[in-house]
């Protein structure tokens, strides 16, 4: 029975080419499971909102299904592309995968997407518990529904501050388009905004009124399918459940509440946070939490729990469950209120909750004090030859037809601009006037940055062509950072608070409207990682850097990942 906890301690001095070595050889008791998977990926019609539409399913569901392991196992997953004219890949967001970027899923960087018909088979360990997620990464794939929630459990008998039956809650946003329709009109001339969804999603579950359409057509629209019915977490009076909850929103930052409950925030991205209790929790695409909720309220009825969108003005309607005491039966006539949620543009209590989240002492690690490097990155949107596009330090990145991980490892030119990306912006520039820098330019160049180094990140917001300044959730693959702060304005060296006592750790952050954002991290896993607005059509738009660190320690590619863009040439017959 004895497994053990201190692995991941062991796991992360060395060269991770040896994790499945080690697991095996070294400690030839843990008791380690093998998930081993099979994931078919169709398109089927869905009525996720009562709307017919074209979802991504894997293995008939849309979310996916939920991966529920233990720290230390290893997930095997063959997914099997039968989208018949479109190609997979699949990414393991929050799962750092230490010395095995080849199966970090993300096309163009470490992958050649599985084309149709063709297959991929991703295998990791899950080195750190907490609750994760995972995603398509290819094109604007995950806004077709291919997503879902990964929770990692502590090992038996490990010391963790909780202990808690699990409720699990995936958050979206749905649009009746499709992805094609989005890729189309965010590459136009003139360029054409993709609008706001049409419903939030709780556990795939959300309702469109079809009246909206008229009653033509209760085919394509159709309120009485049971599919559309809000989800029920069921729960028993006078307990304490850890709800984990992720976000996987196309575009929507969201805050989630229970009516009648308070919540006490305990873990962010896999990571114990000092709890503190709130009525609504702030979340932004790419971040996952887990809150505590205890059912202490009047046993003879069940409560409203609803989303509602923040950061962006709402178009779209709230998302709603219900929290069902059991044995409470479900009266569709008398459905519990949802909880009508906080305005949309109160920065400031978006920020104070942002500010509120630290790492939980003896289980976070405290940062390197000083950083050997600074990376300032100015967000704004441009327009490049016509096109409307979002650029870092005026450079709006692209992404290459041939893996850039690919490509550094067989030495193939011609792949990416070796330029090196911009560090630094002109700190005169006027964060608060429309962006007019006709310098901009598209480009396919990354960061190179010293291995084993620290490095800080500062995220600097400023004002869209659209006039107004939008909150982007920043994620980096391949590490947690530390979160040092978030600030007003432009940031200033000399008077910036950042947090060195107790910062949280975490893959995803958001950066608020005319304000700053102060990351650190090490750069401690060999590879080139994305780092990215989690926004989709903020991707697509150029809103990403590579961090290139330490790939001349990575394995040569395997044969899965190759077969797209120059790598054709290398593939063994
Ligand atoms: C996983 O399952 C597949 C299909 O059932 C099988 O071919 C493969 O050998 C299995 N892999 C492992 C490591 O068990
Ligand atoms: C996940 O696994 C844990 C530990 O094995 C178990 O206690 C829990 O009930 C599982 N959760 C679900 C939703 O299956
Ligand atoms: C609408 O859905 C209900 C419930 O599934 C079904 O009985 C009915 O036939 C559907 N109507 C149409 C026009 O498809
Ligand atoms: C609890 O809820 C039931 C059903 O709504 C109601 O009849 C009862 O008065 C409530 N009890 C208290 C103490 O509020
Ligand atoms: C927030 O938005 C509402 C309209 O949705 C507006 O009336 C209000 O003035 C705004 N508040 C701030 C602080 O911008
Ligand atoms: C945010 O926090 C500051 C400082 O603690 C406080 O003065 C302010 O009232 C808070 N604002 C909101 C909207 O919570
Ligand atoms: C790539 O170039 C490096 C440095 O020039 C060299 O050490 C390495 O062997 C080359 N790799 C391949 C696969 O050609
Ligand atoms: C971006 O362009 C603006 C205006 O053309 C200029 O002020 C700024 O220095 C440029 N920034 C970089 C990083 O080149
Ligand atoms: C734009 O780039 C050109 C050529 O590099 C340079 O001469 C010019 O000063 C730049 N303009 C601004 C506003 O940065
Ligand atoms: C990385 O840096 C740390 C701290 O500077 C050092 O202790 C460690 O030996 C380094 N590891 C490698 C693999 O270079
Ligand atoms: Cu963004």
């Amino acid at each position: 029975m004895a497994r053990l906890s201190h692995s991941i301690a062991i796991l992360t001095k060395l060269q991770v080419s040896c994790i499945f070595v080690l697991l095996t050889t070294v400690m030839p008791n843990v008791e380690a499971r093998t998930h081993n998977l099979t994931w078919k990926v169709t398109y089927e019609y869905k009525y996720l909102d009562c709307f017919k539409k074209l979802a991504i399913a894997i293995n008939g569901q849309t979310p996916g299904p939920h991966i529920n392991a233990t720290r230390g196992d290893t997930i095997i997953v063959t997914v099997l592309n039968n989208l018949l004219m479109e190609n997979v890949a699949i990414h393991w967001h929050g799962i750092r995968q230490l010395g095995n970027g080849w199966n970090d899923g993300t096309d163009s960087v470490n992958q050649c997407a599985a084309m149709p018909g063709g297959y991929f088979t991703y295998q990791f360990v899950v080195d750190q518990a907490g609750t994760f997620m995972y995603h398509s990464h290819y094109g604007m794939q995950k806004s077709s529904g291919l997503y879902g929630l990964i929770t990692v459990n502590p090992l038996l008998g490990e010391e963790t501050p909780y202990h808690y039956e699990d409720r699990e809650i995936v958050l979206s946003d749905w649009y009746h388009d499709s992805a094609y329709e989005h890729a189309v009109k965010l590459s136009s001339k003139p360029y054409v905004w993709i609008g706001e969804p049409q419903s939030l999603l709780i556990n795939g579950r959300g309702r469109y009124q079809c009246e909206l359409l008229g009653v033509s057509n209760h085919d394509q629209c159709n309120g009485s399918r049971t599919e559309c019915t809000p989800d029920v977490v069921k729960v028993k009076p006078k307990q304490t459940y850890r709800f984990r909850i992720a976000s996987l929103t196309s575009l929507s930052a969201l805050s989630f509440q229970i009516e009648g409950h308070k919540m006490t925030v305990v873990e962010t991205d896999g990571v114990h946070v000092v709890p503190f209790v709130t009525d609504n929790l702030y979340i932004y695409s790419g971040e996952t939490y887990s809150v505590l909720v205890t059912t202490d309220q009047n046993h003879s009825r069940n409560y409203g729990i609803s989303i509602n969108v923040i950061a962006r003005k709402p178009e779209t309607p709230n998302g709603f469950a219900i929290l069902n005491y059991e044995p409470n039966p479900l009266d569709a006539q008398h459905l519990p209120q949802p909880p009508p949620g906080p305005l949309w543009n109160d920065t400031d209590s978006q920020r104070n909750q942002s500010l509120a989240i630290k790492g939980l002492r003896g289980y976070v690690p405290a940062p390197p004090k000083t950083a050997d490097k600074v990376l300032h990155l100015l967000n704004t949107q441009n327009i490049v030859n016509g096109f409307k596009v979002w650029a870092i330090n005026n450079v709006s990145h692209a992404l290459p037809d041939t893996p850039y991980l690919v490509a550094l490892k067989l030495n193939i030119t011609d792949v990416f601009d070796p330029t090196p990306a911009p560090e630094d912006y002109d700190h005169s520039y006027n964060i608060y006037k429309i962006p007019e820098n006709t310098n901009a330019t598209t480009s396919t160049s990354i960061y190179r940055l010293p291995f084993n180094k620290t490095v800080d990140i500062i995220l600097q917001n400023a004002k869209s062509m659209g006039g107004d300044s939008e909150t982007h959730p920043w994620h980096l693959h391949g590490h947690n950072f530390w979160v040092l702060g978030f600030g007003k304005d432009k940031f200033n060296p000399s008077t910036a608070s950042l947090n060195l006592e107790n910062p949280i750790m975490k893959n995803t952050v958001p950066l608020f409207p005319y304000g700053w954002t102060a990351l650190r991290f090490r750069t401690d896993n060999p590879g080139i990682w994305l780092f990215h607005c989690h926004i989709e059509a903020h991707f697509y738009l150029g809103m990403l850097v590579l961090f290139e660190s330490g790939s001349d320690m990575v394995t040569k590619p395997p044969q899965q990942n190759m077969g797209c863009g120059k790598t054709k040439n290398y593939i063994n017959p």
